[in-house]
């Protein structure tokens, strides 16, 4: 996703360019298997915040299998390949390219983890690690997945509705909206200490739904894919899907869940309020300014040249279910 108009302060920081320029470098000498142990990283003057993000082993992040009931439902949706859903990625957090989070967050500590759910509510919870794994019967959710940018997936989630979640802090009567926070930890997140690879993003990334939307059955909190605990690029240890709305609603990697009276802001609607909304519902019929959303890329098994652009649907297919919520609202003004 990009912006039209970058911050002031993004075009400000030219020292930042220097750091970029050195990570890619460094990438491209790994890749080509030149960087040993402690190679370079006395060479460049901004190499404090490199060395702290590269590790010269290649050691992979490791999953974990979970034990899941199976989607019945959604077996006729064809899969994106697991390799295409792990490698080709959007979290800023770790760089704003598409192969970056996939080799930026392979050293992410994801456990322990402390997951706050509080606000309006009666009874406010911490969650560890081992409870986000364990609190709630796990679910498969095979569900599109529709980026902003046009390109689409199929992918099998897993994980518990959101509204399990909630209903176990006993929201209030003031509980009108959820705001949702991802980890604010620079020190891991690359993406985070420098706003060339963040993309001028204000950190922590926020967001945020309203109380009925966040009730909704779809509205799944997912821990896993592909039958196992989520990669940290896909937003370990647990991260948000939200199947009728555009993917930057599902938020990655998130320590705080608040139940709230107004309507929280929401990270890109904060950067470019014309181009995103706080609904951000898949609509075929509203474009973005940039670009058309009338279709989309899925990201199939095929190589590049496949034909594999297929009209969007409202509510990216999930109508039916959704739709309802919407009723007498202007989705044009209310994008
Ligand atoms: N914290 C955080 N969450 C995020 C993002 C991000 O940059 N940071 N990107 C969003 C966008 S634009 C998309 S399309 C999806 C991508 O999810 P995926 O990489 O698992 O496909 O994550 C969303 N959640
Ligand atoms: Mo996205």
């Amino acid at each position: 996703m990009l912006i039209k108009t970058p911050q002031k302060s993004f075009l400000r920081e030219s020292a930042v360019t220097d750091e970029s320029l050195f990570q890619e470098r460094r990438i491209l000498l790994k890749k080509m298997g030149f960087l040993g142990a402690g190679t370079l990283l006395s060479s460049a003057g901004s190499n404090k915040v490199s060395a702290r993000f590269f590790n010269d082993d290649d050691v992979k992040f490791s999953t974990q299998k979970l034990h899941y009931s199976q989607d019945e439902l959604n077996v006729h949706l064809i899969k994106t390949p697991e390799q295409k859903v792990v490698s080709h990625n959007n979290f800023y957090e770790f760089g704003a390219k598409k192969h970056q989070p996939a080799e930026l967050a392979q050293h992410f500590n994801v456990n322990p983890w402390q997951l706050t759910v509080s606000g309006e509510c009666d009874k406010s919870i911490t969650l560890s690690y081992d409870d986000l794994i364990n609190m709630f019967a796990l679910e498969e959710r095979i569900y599109r997945f529709r980026c902003v940018e046009a390109w689409s997936m199929v992918i099998p989630w897993i994980g518990f509705s959101l509204a399990s979640l909630l209903t176990k802090v006993a929201p209030n009567s003031k509980a009108k909206y959820v705001a949702f926070e991802t980890l604010y930890d620079p020190k891991q997140m690359p993406g985070q200490a420098s706003r060339f690879l963040g993309g001028g993003i204000t950190y922590p990334y926020v967001e945020g739904l309203r109380i009925d939307e966040a009730m909704n059955p779809l509205t799944l909190m997912s821990v896993g894919l592909y039958g196992k605990t989520l990669p940290p690029q896909n937003g370990a240890p647990i991260r948000l899907v939200v199947p009728w709305k555009y993917g930057f609603k599902s938020i990655k990697s998130i320590v705080a869940i608040k139940l709230v009276e107004q309507q929280p802001p929401t990270t890109w609607n904060r950067l470019a309020a014309k181009e995103y909304g706080f609904y951000a519902n898949v609509n075929p019929t509203h474009d973005h300014p940039r670009w058309s959303q009338a279709s989309e890329r899925r990201i199939t098994s095929g190589g590049l040249l496949t034909r594999n652009r297929i009209p969007t649907l409202a509510f990216n297919g999930y109508a039916e279910e959704v739709a309802s919520l919407y009723q007498g609202m202007d989705l044009s003004t209310y994008y």
